[in-house]
């Protein structure tokens, strides 16, 4: 037993998202809590940080290889068939989104763009930057999550699904294939997805991406603890508790993990819980999977697309992918 106390009904915390995940996550064996719980306002601004380092290649590299491709894509997208629509899973504030914008501006003069967040702080920051910087953007913000479910996009031509910035491999496979299944009910045959995927490789690589020098990463981890502590009252000493970041070869993932220095007790007072650990315990927070272009092809195709084409890097480092609606 490592929950060592609890009432036998659920306090009321412990009925809310975060309250119910926490309970779940830190009741089961071994440990685990789901990455959602990472962004909250500082969670978020701390992952903004995490794409400018120098170990984090993701955003850089596929940055670039929109600025080298991003006519082609939307081109190869569009065909001949009317004006595209734009549709962004996950937006944020939707700062690589622009080169795509851009192209499609380049190609129709104007664009129709639908990006989706659950954070409505994102996403207005994305209208203010998109409003000053790149005229012809005609926005319209959702504030959801597009995993439950995405509400029907009204379009003349086609529409284009972007998920990009490799957000797919923070699920696990069959739940990835879900995700592209609620995005596949939206479209119409011939409408595509661009799908953004990191790629395997060697860990000489992944490990600092995910452990990097300057510990942001590590911060990044542990704010999932400072937020227990500001919402339920846990008292974590988070000097107690180390980030890890380890490669799963098997598994084609990196994990992450915070491990406890010591045994120690944790009390979450709002869900009337008590924590055990044991040294060396770990919370597993996170999965990043990295993909081969095959086993990508396989989630794609299970979700009902054909994969058209597919862009990569001078190291093919990273995978955009266009499908489309099979
Ligand atoms: C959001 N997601 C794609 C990031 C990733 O690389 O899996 C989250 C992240 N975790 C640690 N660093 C970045």
């Amino acid at each position: 037993m490592h929950a060592v106390s609890s009432t036998l009904s659920l306090p009321e915390a412990a009925c809310t998202p975060v309250g119910s995940e926490v309970y779940r996550g830190l009741t089961s064996r071994p440990k685990t809590l789901c990455p959602w719980l990472f962004y909250d306002q500082r969670g978020s601004e701390l992952f903004e940080a995490i794409t400018e380092l120098p170990e984090y290649y993701l955003t850089r590299t596929e940055r670039a290889i929109f600025a080298e491709h991003g006519d082609e894509m939307i081109a190869a997208a569009a065909a001949e068939s009317g004006p595209l629509t734009m549709i962004e899973l996950g937006a944020g504030t939707a700062t690589k989104t622009g080169l795509l914008l851009r192209a499609a501006i380049r190609s129709q003069g104007a664009v129709d763009y639908y990006p989706i967040d659950v954070s409505a702080s994102a996403l207005a920051a994305a209208e203010q930057h998109i409003a000053e910087g790149i005229p012809g953007v005609r926005i319209e913000s959702r504030v959801g999550d597009y995993t439950q479910g995405i509400e029907p996009i009204p379009c003349e031509g086609r529409r284009l699904v972007l998920y990009i910035g490799s957000s797919i491999g923070n699920f696990e496979p069959a739940d990835a294939v879900q995700v592209l299944r609620e995005a596949r009910r939206i479209l119409a045959p011939g409408d595509h997805l661009l799908l953004g995927a990191d790629r395997a490789k060697d860990a000489s690589v992944l490990i600092p991406a995910y452990d990097d020098a300057a510990g942001v990463t590590a911060d990044f981890n542990k704010n999932v603890l400072t937020r227990i502590h500001r919402e339920l009252g846990a008292d974590f000493n988070l000097r107690t508790f180390r980030h890890r970041a380890r490669w799963n070869q098997e598994q084609s993932r990196i994990e992450m993990h915070l491990e406890s220095l010591i045994a120690q007790t944790v009390s979450i007072p709002a869900l009337h819980l008590e924590v055990r650990f044991a040294r060396g315990e770990t919370i597993h927070t996170e999965n990043s999977y990295k993909f081969t272009p095959e086993s990508i092809a396989s989630i794609i195709e299970r979700a009902g697309f054909a994969l058209t084409r597919c862009w990569s890097d001078p190291r093919q480092w990273f995978g955009v992918y266009l499908a489309t609606v099979v």
